[in-house]
């Protein structure tokens, strides 16, 4: 894929499903599109003339408002399943087979009829991607005294702790969007996530599975403190048995996706959406499931409580972060709205673009 993808200076975007098949650090990766991906992945799809889709699946979260999907984009499908072939969206080429296959195929015709050489000129959308790229990233804003910690910022300090290879296992809800967000992936397979069924409580049993499966690689599950509540007790098992998986607990006493929703689209009616941040004791809770528990309330306690967690490799750590519970996850393209309409960080400006 990366072959093909420089061999046409085709910038490439990974769906959730998808981060890591393609590495973040790639000058031509634009990140994660859908309902909260990043602006220039959301809208260069959105103004594309030519999209390939690689083994994906026009996932709603992807698309928003169907008929305003990509209105210029020529499709060309690839997928091993025919079903999934104009199921969404009818492809102007439509490919079966094996991606891999395929994609050494592409590669082939293209060498033959010259490469990068007998491309047209993108230079123009190039630049127009890097403008846009300054213009959104993505971005919060700092924790102030006494607010709690910013789910982003934990999120930040983690990435930049673990080993590049580690595995991140995430649970179902704001915590999820911002792991996809903020990770930076540069290797297949390292993200495990529930994103067809988006089942809370996948991040525990699945980590617990990962490690197993690799052992000698780092393991975090980032999960919510919804999620956490609904599987914990498998991390009896992992205790049990001497499975030293990692768990950041992004507490932030909400179900927090939920609330998000509530707030911004049915005039803060917050309903059955408050948890606790500290019913269940996940400290207590962790200990008692024979894991090691920590908790981190502030930014500077974030680092070290980090450093201490990587150290332990003889039982599974958890950390209770406490979060700013306000924190919202931005970009977001309502459900039902078109690609066009996503709102962006208030600080980065009023409304859609
Ligand atoms: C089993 C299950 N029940 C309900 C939902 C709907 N749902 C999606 S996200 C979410 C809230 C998750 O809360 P939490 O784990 O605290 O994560 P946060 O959004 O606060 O990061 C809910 C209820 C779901 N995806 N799965
Ligand atoms: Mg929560």
């Amino acid at each position: 894929m990366k072959e093909l993808a420089e061999l046409c200076e085709i910038p490439v975007v990974t769906t959730l499903m998808a981060r890591g098949a393609f590495p973040d650090s790639h000058p031509l990766c634009l990140g994660m599109p859908g309902m909260h991906g990043n602006y220039t992945a959301v809208t260069a799809m959105q103004r594309s003339d030519l999209l390939i889709a690689l083994g994906s699946r026009f996932d709603d979260r992807v698309t928003g408002k169907l008929d305003g999907f990509a209105p210029d984009a020529k499709i060309i499908h690839v997928d091993i399943d025919p079903a999934e072939l104009g199921k969404v969206r009818r492809p102007d080429v439509p490919i079966v087979g094996d991606c891999r296959l395929v994609i050494e195929a592409l590669v082939e015709v293209l060498k033959g009829r010259g490469g990068l050489e007998s491309q047209p000129d993108r230079s123009e959308w190039k630049s127009t991607l890097s403008g846009w790229q300054e213009k959104y990233p993505l971005t919060y804003q700092p924790a102030e005294d006494g607010e709690g910690l910013k789910p982003q910022y934990v999120l930040e300090e983690l990435r930049d702790m673990t080993p590049d290879d580690t595995i991140v296992v995430s649970g179902v809800g704001q915590h999820q969007m911002w792991t996809s967000q903020y990770w930076k992936f540069d290797h297949p397979y390292t993200w495990v996530n529930s994103g067809g069924l988006g089942t809370m409580g996948f991040s525990v049993p699945a980590a617990i599975g990962a490690k197993v499966g690799r052992p000698e690689k780092m393991v975090w599950a980032v999960d919510g403190d919804g999620c956490f509540q609904m599987t914990a007790q498998e991390l009896v098992t992992a205790a049990a048995e001497r499975i030293p998986v990692k768990v950041a607990i992004l507490n932030n006493a909400y179900l927090g996706m939920v609330r998000q929703w509530q707030e911004m689209f049915y005039d803060e009616r917050y309903s059955e959406v408050y948890l606790s941040p500290d019913l269940p004791d996940y400290v207590k809770w962790a200990e008692a499931m024979g894991c090691v528990g920590l908790r981190a309330e502030s930014p500077e306690e974030v680092a070290p409580i980090i450093e201490k967690a990587n150290g332990i490799d003889d039982r599974p750590v958890v950390i209770d972060f406490r979060t700013d519970a306000r924190e919202k996850v931005y970009p977001m393209v309502a459900a039902g709205t078109t690609n066009d309409t996503i709102i962006v960080d208030p600080s980065q400006g009023e409304g859609g673009h």
